[in-house]
């Protein structure tokens, strides 16, 4: 620990702890984002089930509860499958969201960890875990997995796990194996999320559940292992994830920055005939569709 860091609203913070980083391959940093920035992110997602919930004329459930947030979206995905999934997918399309795990905060986090030239390298990643919420044949928990598989960036890269619910033993938390950084990149088997770590040394026994509260951020080593805990309490649990690569570390510049990333779209209507000339002159008037 060396000198407070200033964070959100009046608060310091102690500087995270590099050599525990380094050693164990993650620290939990307490009381990095501003508690009450989250609870609005919580409120601006549920008004995005809300406002479908609303077209297909369904009741909404009032309120910041868990169980009205949990109600309303598993409501959605009961009459809506795909709506329920690309609801979920716009909740990391929130720039209250994108603010929070770009902002100073999490990049002063990040340096402290050692990461000279952050640079981002995934999009922002939201994750919506409850039994309650399974999307029937879909994803849902994630494996034991290492993130530099999929990130092939920086070797110091880091992944920043914030949750906007609180996270107990019982509620789905994060679970990491402790010191599994230092195997390097493991050998993993097919899954339909993604590739699975399959190493002898990776027991049971070795994981650790990470209990926190909003505002804090765990941030570890794209190397290490984790998954999501099986245990749950019934009711959804959120975490926003993201992820650093560190565009001054001497083999991402020597690799000349390689992503394994692809971007695309369709270019074919997804709602045929839309839109016409009447639906743009909703928006300007001045439009006459000649
Ligand atoms: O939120 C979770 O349970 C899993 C998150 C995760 O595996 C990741 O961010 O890579």
């Amino acid at each position: 620990m060396t000198e407070p860091v200033r964070l959100h609203g009046a608060g310091t913070r102690a500087r995270a702890d590099r050599a525990a980083f380094l050693r164990d391959g993650y620290v939990v940093a307490r009381g990095v984002l501003d508690p009450a920035a989250l609870e609005a992110i919580n409120a601006e997602m549920g008004e995005l089930f809300a406002l479908q919930l609303r077209r297909l004329g369904l009741p909404v459930d009032r309120g910041p509860s868990r169980e009205a947030w949990q109600a309303n979206a598993a409501r959605l995905l009961a009459v809506d499958v795909e709506t329920y999934i690309n609801t979920a997918r716009m909740t990391q399309m929130l720039p209250s969201a994108h603010r929070l795990m770009a902002g100073d905060a999490i990049l002063a986090l990040v340096r402290d960890l050692g990461i000279g030239f952050p640079v981002v390298s995934t999009r922002l990643s939201n994750h919506i875990m409850s039994e309650a919420l399974r999307i029937p044949g879909g994803y849902h928990k994630s494996p034991p997995h290492q993130d530099w598989r999929s990130m092939q960036g920086s070797l110091d890269s880091v992944v920043l796990w914030a949750p906007t619910t609180p996270v107990s033993e019982a509620s789905h938390p994060l679970q990491v194996v402790p010191r599994s950084h230092l195997m390097g990149l493991l050998d993993t088997v097919e899954h339909i999320m993604t590739p699975t770590v399959s190493d002898p040394r990776i027991t049971e026994d070795s994981y650790l559940s990470l209990p926190m509260q909003p505002g804090d951020v765990v941030a570890f080593s794209s190397f290490l292992v984790h998954r999501t805990g099986e245990a749950g309490d019934g009711l959804v649990r959120i975490a926003f994830s993201t992820r650093y690569n560190n565009a001054e570390e001497p083999t991402y510049v020597e690799h000349g920055y390689p992503t394994p990333y692809k971007y695309s779209y369709r270019t074919d209507l997804m709602v045929p005939d839309f839109p016409k000339a009447a639906d743009i002159a909703r928006i300007f008037p001045d439009a006459t569709g000649d």
